[in-house]
This record gives C-alpha cells, structure tokens and sequence, in this order.
C-alpha cells in the first residue's frame, strides 16, 4: 500500500527517483489505437488545401448577403440587432442595377457550403487522433493550440449544421438562425486564420517531402505510413492500407461535386431543378402559371382569402395619402419584367411579372426623388411582414407591385392581391400581401 502511494506520487523507491507515472491509456486514448496508414501531414494538407477556397467563397458571400439585408433600413433587421458590423454595412448599399446578383452571391454560398461537408468531414476523419490526444495538455502552448482547435471545430461544424438545417427549413431550436450563424462565422474565421498561421509551414513540410501530386500514384498495395515525426495523426500501428490515398480523395471529391450539382440545380432552376432532389422546396408550390416554389404559404402566415378579397386596399403613403383597389392598380400602366426570386436559402426561381412600377407609386403620391420606400405585408408580426427598399431599389424601374405573374392573377400563396419584386433584392426582402406603401423623399 505505502508502496504503491509512493509510486502514484514518484517518490524514491530505494534511493532511485521514479519517473512520473503514466496512466495506462485505453481505447482511442492509445496513439496505437489509430490502424490507418492513410493519416499524416500530407493527407491532411490536400483537404486543407480543397476546403479552404470553398470556406472563403462562404465566408465572403455570407458577408455580402448582410449587405444585401440592409439591416439598417427600418423593418430590414433579422438579427434581432443591429449588429456587430453595422457601422460598415450602413456605409454600404446593395445595387438593384443586376437582377441575378443575389440569386449568383446566395447560390455561391449554399453550393460551396454543402460542397464543402464531405471535405470538412473527410478532414476531421484525417486529424481524428488528436482529439484523443493525451496527455490532453502538456505545456501551455499546447493548451493554446488544443483550445483554439476546439474552437475551430465547434464553431466549424455549428456553422455547417445549422446552415443546412436552414436550407431545410427546420429550426430545431430557440435560437434565432441569422445572428448565430453569422457570430459563429466569426469565431470560426478568426480560429481558422489562426491555425493557417499554425500549421503553414507543416503544410508547407509535407508538399515539399512528398510532393504535392506523388502520393496519388500509388496503388493500395503501395501505400505506406508517413513518417510518425511528420504528424500527431500519424498511425504508430498501421494496418495495411485497404484504399489507396487517391482512392479515398476521389470518393470524397465525388461526394462534394455531387452534392454541389444537386444545389446547382435549386439555384439556377428551370430544368435543372430536378437535380436538386433532396431539396425541400418543389414540394410546395402552385398551379398552372403559378407553379413555382412558395417559401411560406398564406395559411403557414394567417393569411387569409377574406383579408385579400375585395375590401382589400393599397394604402399609399406620401406628400398625399391615396387608397387603390385592385381593378385601380391594374387600370394604371403596368410593367413587365423577368426577374427572379432568391431566397437567401440558396434555391431561386426567375419568373415573368407585372405590375405597377414603384416610382410610378411614388409620383401618384407626390413623391420626386426618393429615399426610401417602408413596405408593410397583411401578414402581422415578425420580420417577414415588412421590409425597406433602399433609393437604388426604390428607383430602378423594374422594381414592382406585381400583380401577375406569367399572364395569370397571382395565386394567395405568392402574395395576391400585390406583392413586391424588385431586382437583386433578397427574397425575404420580396413582401407577399402588400397592404401599405410609405415613401420617404430624398
Ligand atoms: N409577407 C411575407 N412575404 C414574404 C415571405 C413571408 O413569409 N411573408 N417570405 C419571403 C421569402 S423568405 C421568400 S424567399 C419569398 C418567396 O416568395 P414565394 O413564396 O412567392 O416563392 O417571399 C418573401 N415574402
Ligand atoms: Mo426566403
């Protein structure tokens, strides 16, 4: 007993110091534990290397997206709050001078991101071994360096999960999705800049031993362990390999092209559409002229036919207040214009509109020059019933009250009796069910 105490504590047994004792380690806990000769430097730079343009398509795309928002123009916030970045966004406004321009930046965002998970996993698969590392911290650089990878991996995959869980329209919990994805890519980005520095050179290391396209030759019966030295990933117990590097790096690549064509398809849509079969959207959509995807159906909102039957008014507000019906607003001019719709969700659909151009809206309320246009919905409550179009949106002339959509009335769950489209703005931004118009002069 006192024997063993003075062992656990390193005591001198006999006149000799012992040294510290080791904890036998079990399970994944044990370095031998790890049987794949795959694991290293190398195998782990190539998916660096593969996933980083996609993280920065992401990131800049979802910075850009905020732009779009506007989130300082009344009734535009989704995050709750104005937000960390505010003071630049404010100084930035998003053009309405090309329609596809939101359709283009989300489509980058929702392909590179769900292009990127098999990548990310793959990665994550490769480096595995460190997670179990022990002991679990042994100086204080090494706590740094594990803290920041916690960080980095956390903050990476609540990004990714939550991303796709928004595409799916599926909010399993409390908070609100915006702010946190877009906090959580902070965190993510500032760890991520951090372990490039960290690990540059490592990279830098195993392309320069090993080449950058040399391990790809080799067959599964050729393919050896790296060097334990080269990585904490390395296998010190390797099987024999059962798929060559190349072999492992060609199913992962498939995966990631295959799931980026299936998003491919919802962006661009039109035939292609098919392709994205997993997507949620295309489940709900409408009838003959209006068979295209609705977000969130009137009933979805409590919108009802009766709202938007015929005591149904468009309140327009200006130097003079005015109230339409439907038959005035289709009695004014009408515009048409080919436009899409792109939901911030990364799926958009370009339709054939008409309807009354806002400007013209604003002249009939005395209203030259324009500064901004305040858009509330039928629908009450939250964030989706109103909306703010900043003065280039305001004063595009494709910028619409739509009434119709491809010759036909709109149907209720498009926004009858008038909805806005606008070009470049984000489909959110898009309000269904218009009831009231306020312009603000420049
Ligand atoms: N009033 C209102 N307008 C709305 C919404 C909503 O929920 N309520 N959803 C928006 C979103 S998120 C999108 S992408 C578009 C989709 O338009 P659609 O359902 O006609 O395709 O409408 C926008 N307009
Ligand atoms: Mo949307």
């Amino acid at each position: 007993m006192i024997r063993a105490l003075e062992k656990a504590f390193g005591m001198r047994e006999g006149g000799r110091r012992l040294p510290a004792p080791v904890p036998p380690e079990r399970g994944p806990f044990r370095r031998d534990f790890w049987k794949s000769p795959l694991r290293g430097a190398w195998l782990s730079s190539v998916l660096s290397a593969a996933l980083l343009p996609l993280i920065v398509v992401c990131a800049v795309t979802g910075l850009l997206s905020h732009v779009a928002y506007d989130t300082e123009l009344a009734g535009n916030s989704v995050t709750g709050s104005d937000g960390l970045l505010s003071p630049i966004y404010a100084e930035l406004d998003w053009p309405a001078g090309w329609p596809w321009l939101y359709a283009l930046n989300q489509g980058l965002h929702v392909v590179a991101g769900v292009a990127a998970i098999p990548i990310l996993l793959a990665k994550l698969w490769s480096v595995i071994p460190k997670l179990w590392e022990r002991p679990a911290v042994r100086t204080a650089a090494h706590a740094v360096e594990r803290l920041s990878l916690a960080l980095l991996v956390g903050s990476g995959l609540f990004v990714f999960f939550t991303g796709v869980l928004n595409i799916q329209i599926y909010y399993p919990w409390q908070f609100s999705f915006v702010p946190s994805h877009l906090y959580g890519s902070f965190i993510f980005l500032a760890a991520l800049v951090f372990h490039i520095v960290v690990k540059l050179p490592t990279m830098a290391r195993a392309f320069r031993e090993r080449g950058v396209v040399r391990p790809l030759k080799e067959s599964a019966a050729q393919t050896t362990v790296e060097p334990v030295e080269s990585s904490e990933s390395v296998s010190t117990a390797p099987r024999a390999a059962t798929i060559s590097r190349r072999g492992l790096l060609g199913a992962v690549g498939a995966a990631s092209v295959g799931l980026g064509a299936m998003m491919v398809g919802q962006s661009v849509g039109g035939p292609l559409r098919g392709l994205a079969f997993l997507a949620p959207r295309g489940v709900d959509t409408g009838v003959g002229p209006n068979d295209f995807p609705v977000n969130k159906t009137a009933a979805s909102v409590g919108v009802t036919p009766e709202q938007t039957a015929a005591a149904w008014r468009l309140n327009v507000v200006g130097r003079f207040e005015l109230s339409l019906t439907r038959d005035d607003l289709l009695r004014l001019p009408q515009s048409s214009h080919r436009l899409p719709i792109a939901c911030v969700e990364g799926w958009s659909t370009t339709q054939d509109w008409s309807g009354v151009p806002i400007v013209e809206l604003a002249g009939m309320a005395g209203v030259g020059e324009l500064e901004s246009v305040f858009v509330e919905s039928l629908q009450e409550g939250g964030a989706f019933g109103q909306t703010t179009l900043n003065a280039a949106q305001a004063a595009d002339p494709r910028s619409l009250l739509a009434l119709t959509v491809n010759g036909a009335d709109l149907s209720l769950d498009h926004g009858f009796p008038a909805r806005l489209i606008v070009p470049a703005l984000p489909g959110v931004h898009n309000t269904k069910w218009v009831e009231r118009l306020t312009f603000q002069s420049a």
